[in-house]
């Protein structure tokens, strides 16, 4: 199974932690394209040898083989917004995880759209469980 995670880049890196630690746990269940947006040592100015053209064409290739998207929304950013419109026009499933009792509202364009997916997670056991029972909902494991 192919992996699309979406998480914050140049919308701010401070759920980095969470991110790695998704990716850990998601790669149990297939390879994750976007393993780079755990990395702690992908800052907002990182990955300075490719142009933002490419990243858009490498990320968006990317995103058409995926069998499922998973978004961490906690922090907004308009990459993982943009990312997940696209994934729902090409009629990916899409989960996204919002972490509970955040300084950060939701958007309503997130939480109010029916093609979506949105749970709320209050710690790293309660994310592994939800993101299992969605892979194996969508997914023959
Ligand atoms: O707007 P954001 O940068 O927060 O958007 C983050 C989302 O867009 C992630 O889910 C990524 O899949 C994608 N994305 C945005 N920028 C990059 C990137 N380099 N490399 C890979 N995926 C990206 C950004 C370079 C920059 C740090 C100098």
């Amino acid at each position: 199974m192919i992996i699309y995670f979406a998480g914050s880049i140049r919308g701010g890196r401070d759920q980095t932690g969470i991110y790695q630690q998704m990716i850990i746990y998601l790669k149990k269940f297939g390879k994750v394209v976007t393993e780079h947006v755990g990395d702690p040592n992908l800052t907002e100015q990182g990955e300075k040898e490719m142009t933002d053209h490419e990243i858009y064409d490498r990320d968006l290739t990317w995103l058409k083989t995926a069998d499922i998207v998973v978004a961490e929304v906690s922090n907004p950013s308009l990459g993982v917004g943009f990312e997940i419109a696209k994934a729902i026009d090409l009629n990916k499933k899409v989960i996204c995880f919002f972490k509970k009792n955040s300084e950060q509202s939701l958007s309503a364009m997130i939480s109010g759209c029916p093609d979506l997916n949105v749970e709320e997670y209050q710690n790293p056991e309660d994310f592994e469980q939800k993101a299992e029972s969605f892979i194996s909902k969508h997914y023959a494991l």
